[in-house]
This record gives C-alpha cells, structure tokens and sequence, in this order.
C-alpha cells in the first residue's frame, strides 16, 4: 500500500519552503540531529566504529611520524659532525688494512681477506694511525722536500699541476681519489686491498732534506741522465759504450728504479718513466726470465711503486706479471724452476740441471704474498708458502743452515754439505725473518727457522779476523771451514738488526755491530776504498798483511747495495752517526771510481787499482733501485721516510707494507 506524508510547517524560521534557505548554526544542529535519529541503528554503529577507526589511526600515525621527524633531525647533525671533524674523508672507506691473508702457516689454512667493515658510528676513525686514510700530512712533507730539491738545484718553479690536499696523492704522476679502489676482487675471493699510502701519518714537522741526501740526488740523476741518453726502456745501460744491454728485454733498470725516484722525489723522472710503463711495458713477449730475479726487480719494483704512489697502473702490470710467472711453480714438487717464459706460460729448470738455488725459491715469497693480498687472489701466496713450509721439513741442514741447490723433481737439498751465507743462499735467511714480520709476526715456524739459522751462524760460521780481530762470516765445505765472505753477506747486520728491533734476542745486535764493522772493513782496506766481490780474511796475524786478502778473480765491484743498505738499519737502529760518515766515504769513492762522466756509472774490475779500476760498462739495475736508495735513506733523519715499522723491504730494496694485526 502507498504511504502518504504530509508536511506541516511549525514556524517562520523553520519553514524553507516559505521563509527561503535558513542556514542558522542552531537550525543546522538541530536538522543535523534529526538526520542521525532518522537513522537506523546499524547504520549509527557502523559510523560510529568508522569514527572509532579513523582516530585510532591518527593517534599511531602521529606517534610514528613523531620518531621519523626525530631521526631525520639526528642525521643531519651527524652529517654535520663528520663534515667538522674529517674533512675531505670519504666515511665508508676507513682504509684499515686487513688482517694478513694468512695468518698462521702452522694451521695451513688461508684466512680470508675480510672486505673492509663499515665504521659505526660513522665518523669515528678506526684502527692504528698508520692504518688509515692518509692525512695532507704526508703531502705536504713530500712536496716540501721536493720543493726543497729544485730550490737548491734549480731555479724556482710554479707548483702548477701539483694536487691539493684533498687528493690522496701529491704530485707523482698518479691522482687519486681518497676512495679509490683496485679493481673488484678475482673470480676467487675477496675484496682486494688499498695501497698503503693511503694511510695516515701523525702531524709531524716535515724534515728537510739534507746536503748528503742531495749528493745522492745528484748522483741519481747523473745515473739516470745515461740510462735515459742510451739505454732507455733497456735493461741495464753501458755507460762507456754509450750503449745497453738486455738481460729479460723488459726495462729492468727503468722498473727496478720506479720507487727510488718516488722516494728522492724526482716528479720529473717519474712521470717520464711511469708513461714507458703505461705505453711501452709489454710482458706479452717470447722471452724466458729468471722467476727470481724478475719477481724482486720487476714484481717487487711494480707493488711498492703502486703502494707509495697508490697508481693502479702499477698493480695491474704487477698482476699481469705475477700472473705470467705462474708457470714456474708447476713441477713435480712444487719447488719452481728457475726459467719462465712469460709469453708462451712454459717453465724449465737450467739446461744442465733440474736443480734451483735455494735462495731463488725462498726468496719470492714478500712479493707474491703481497700480490695475493692486493688481488685478493690466494693463488700467489699458497704457491710460494707450499715452498716454505717443504723447506721447513727437509732434511739436509745443519743447524738450520741450509745447502745451496734444490732439485725440482724430488723436492730434496742436493749438493749437500756445503753452507754459506752468500750467493745462493743468503737470501733464504734474510726472508724468513722478512715474512714474519710482514705477516704481523705469527708464522711461528718461520721464526723458528730463523733463530735456529743464526745458531748456526754462530756455530759454524762465524770466525775472527788477524790482526784486527774482525767478526766475519765465513763458509763451511764438507766440515772443512773457510775464510772467505762475499759482499752479499753484507746483508746480514741490517737483518740482524731488524730481528733485534723486532723484539729478538738482544746479542743479535751485537752480532750486527760487529759484522758491520768487518763489511765497512771490506771498503775501507782497499786502495779504492771499495769492496771487492768476494775477500778472504787471515786468521792468523802475518807481518804486512791487513785482514782483507783478496784474489784476483774477485776483485770486481758490481755496485752492489749490501754494506750500504746494512749501514741504512744500523743508523735507524742505533742513531750512531759513523754509519753515515762510512756510507758518505763509499758514496764519494763510488763518485771517484765508478763515475762516468758522460753519464752513468759502471761497475769495475779491480777494486785495488786505483789509477785504473779498469771499467766494465755496466750499470747494475740495482745501483739505482738499491745502492741508491739505501744511501738516500741512511742520510735521512726522517724515521718515517718509510718507517720500519710499516714497510718490510724485499731483498731488491722495493718496501712493501707490513700487514695489519687481524
Ligand atoms: C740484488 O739483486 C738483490 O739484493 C739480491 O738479493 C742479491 N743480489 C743483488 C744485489 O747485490
């Protein structure tokens, strides 16, 4: 049925139809009210419970809107901390390097390169001050000392082209960024590693360099002008030929010299020298290199050039020649032969034997270690940590002391009986100490094969010159014991010494002091006032006679580093200035004797002539990379122009970092 409704209408202001639109407050309430009465039941609760929601919800949104407001306050005020308190330091690199590869060879396990750990908070600067970002610090000091280089040298000249502060790296041809990375990690493992001169340095007063140290420049650059007027981009140059010769084809003493002049801060030779690297150094070629050699002039020189200078280029032909070498270590026993081809990726042992010389096969180890940390690749280091740890187990040695050959096949000493500290073998020593402390000094067996052969040293080796009664290390055949010593033993004070800074036993200091007065006596008895090749001492105290004897077969001179180089840590060691004052005469005598005056300086005949040294023509690589150096560092006051306490150098003089505690 229809419903009727009838409207009645109450009054004026009520009435819409006759007193026209009414829009009171009090007239809308009241309609309001009886809209809502009008309405169901559920439909009221349904309005009601949507009511209840929505204020629900306002509450929670406004109570988390409340925490993301507080937050965002508290970013911004921490952006604004770190940009007060490290300017210029990119946060999520704090640049720590890692824990060693690996780090203990007694549990023959490899330790992962840990990728480096964001800092929390963000802005707090972690691990030791040598660690880390490197700081304008260092910068500064470099440019000053090269600065101070072309003031006395040169006239003055614009810094134009020479970084700021902000950047990591001053004027040395490399620029870059303070986050720079090496390239992504290999197929196999981890993240690769920083070079070590992005690092911080304390604020100290930079030191300047001295006349000594601006002698040697002098005679670098006087070495350098013949490498570059006749043999540039060969191996070694003929001064007096005017000429070169080539020993691997691969611009040895170009390489072999890269660091030294980073380190005398020659930004000129450098950036020449860095662009043959970049657009000439080929190591696809059908040339054999002898693994030993290459890997501490060529290997060595490439990672400690890209550590100081942090250029990349460095690394990536590091790599690509620690890569190439790989070949070697593919024989039978895993002792590697002594030749590589490094473009056919063959190796062989020498054509009359396959035997290698101990010394070449435990003296490889710093680099290729260090190879594997940079690349993050493990390949390179268990390579040559297998040789080490079959050495440790051989039997053959006596007392530690260990015989000269090693054969391929076998795995075994050969030539037993016969123990020296000199060619052939020297090396095996300086290394075990040299890998124990650059892995942090936990390689236990390491240190263990160390102490023993310095036992034995002073067992069987050591002896007492006449008249003079000069310590001396001689050499032992077949239990037959001999009076002669080769220059090489000359590294052993500077090892002796290092051991002993290093927390060893405080009598191998002792020791050191003594053998450096005999090697400086190797110099200083001579008409020249440098050392023959190898000398014999008398036992026994004969009228007329000194305590050096020499033979005609071994009165050359090579240029050789190792009495300069053990001077270098026993000043550093010791501060007792006769170090320098005898490292200063042999520089002169080099000067007097070795100098060519066209350019270069070469290696000599006899050492007993002086009206006629008789010249060879032909300057060693490791004049510049070694003698050099370590003559520029022994003058030096400035600790850390590569402190020791974070560079280990390899047995060519090229520094490498040591590695970081875990
Ligand atoms: C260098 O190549 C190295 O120092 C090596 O360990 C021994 N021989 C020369 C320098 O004399």
């Amino acid at each position: 049925p229809r419903r009727v409704f009838i409207s009645i209408s109450l009054g004026p202001e009520e009435a819409v139809g006759a007193g026209g639109y009414n829009n009171s407050k009090a007239w809308r309430r009241r309609s309001c009210w009886r809209k809502w009465k009008q309405l169901s039941r559920l439909q009221r609760s349904v309005i009601l419970f949507l009511f209840a929601f929505l204020a629900v919800c306002g509450v929670v949104s406004y109570a988390s809107m409340g925490e993301a407001w507080k937050s965002l306050t508290n970013k911004s005020l921490d952006d604004q901390r770190t940009e007060q308190e490290i300017p210029g330091v990119k946060l999520a690199n704090p640049a720590v390097l890692p824990a060693p590869q690996k780090a203990d060879v007694n549990r023959g396990d490899y330790p992962e390169l840990s990728p480096q750990k964001q800092p929390n908070p963000p802005y707090v600067r972690r691990g030791p001050s040598n660690l880390q970002i490197k700081a304008p610090q260092r910068d500064t000091r470099l440019k000053t000392r090269h600065s101070t280089i072309r003031a006395v040298e040169e006239p003055v000249q614009t810094d134009k082209g020479e970084k700021t502060e902000k950047s990591i790296i001053s004027w040395r041809g490399a620029m870059i960024e303070p986050d720079q990375n090496t390239e992504p990690p290999s197929s196999k493992i981890k993240e690769p590693e920083k070079p070590s001169s992005v690092e911080a340095e304390d604020q100290k007063e930079p030191v300047p360099i001295n006349q000594r140290q601006l002698a040697v420049i002098e005679a670098f650059r006087h070495a350098w002008r013949g490498y570059k007027d006749f043999a540039w981009g060969h191996d070694e140059l003929k001064p007096l030929s005017k000429s070169y010769s080539e020993w691997f084809g691969l611009g040895l003493t170009l390489i072999d010299a890269l660091d030294t002049m980073w380190i005398l801060g020659l930004k000129e030779e450098f950036e020449e020298a860095r662009k043959w690297v970049a657009n000439d150094l080929v190591f696809d070629k059908n040339v054999d290199v002898n693994l030993f050699e290459s890997t501490i002039r060529i290997l060595g020189g490439l990672l400690s050039t890209y550590h100081l200078s942090g250029d990349s280029l460095f690394l990536e032909k590091a790599k690509d020649i620690g890569n190439r070498l790989m070949p070697a270590f593919k024989t039978p026993s895993k002792i590697p032969y002594s030749d590589v081809n490094i473009g056919r990726g063959t190796a062989h042992p020498p054509r009359w034997t396959s035997d290698s010389t101990v010394a070449e096969v435990t003296s490889i180890q710093l680099e290729f270690r260090e190879l594997s940390r940079l690349t993050g690749d493990e390949k390179f280091q268990k390579a040559v940590d297998e040789v080490m740890k079959h050495v440790h187990t051989l039997s053959g040695k006596n007392d530690g002391l260990v015989p000269m050959f090693i054969n391929t096949n076998s795995g075994q000493f050969t030539h037993l009986g016969v123990y020296t500290l000199g060619a052939r073998a020297d090396s095996y020593y300086e290394y075990l100490l040299k890998q124990w402390i650059q892995g942090g000094k936990k390689e236990n067996e390491l240190l263990e094969d160390y102490m023993r052969a310095i036992e034995g040293v002073k067992k069987h080796l050591l002896q007492r010159s006449a008249p003079k009664k000069l310590t001396f290390v001689g050499e032992l055949a077949h239990g037959h014991f001999s009076a002669k010593m080769d220059h090489l033993v000359c590294f052993l004070p500077g090892t002796l010494a290092l051991g002993a800074h290093n927390g060893l036993d405080a009598d191998h200091m002792k020791l050191a002091e003594a053998l450096i007065e005999t090697c400086y006596q190797m110099y200083a008895q001579v008409e020249t006032g440098l050392s023959p090749e190898i000398v014999h001492f008398n036992l026994h105290a004969q009228k007329g006679h000194k305590d050096v004897e020499i033979k005609p077969a071994d009165r050359h001179n090579l240029l050789r580093p190792e009495t300069v180089e053990s001077l270098f840590y026993m000043y550093r060691f010791t501060g007792d200035k006769k170090y320098q004052d005898w490292g200063w005469e042999i520089l002169q005598n080099f000067n007097k004797y070795t100098r060519v005056p066209t350019g270069g300086y070469t290696s000599i005949n006899n050492v007993q002539n002086p009206s006629n040294p008789e010249p060879r023509d032909k300057m060693e690589s490791f004049f510049l990379g070694e003698t050099l150096k370590y003559m520029f560092l022994l003058f030096s006051d400035d600790i850390d122009l590569i402190n020791l306490d974070k560079y280990i150098f390899n047995t060519e003089a090229h520094p490498l970092p040591i590695w970081a505690p875990a």
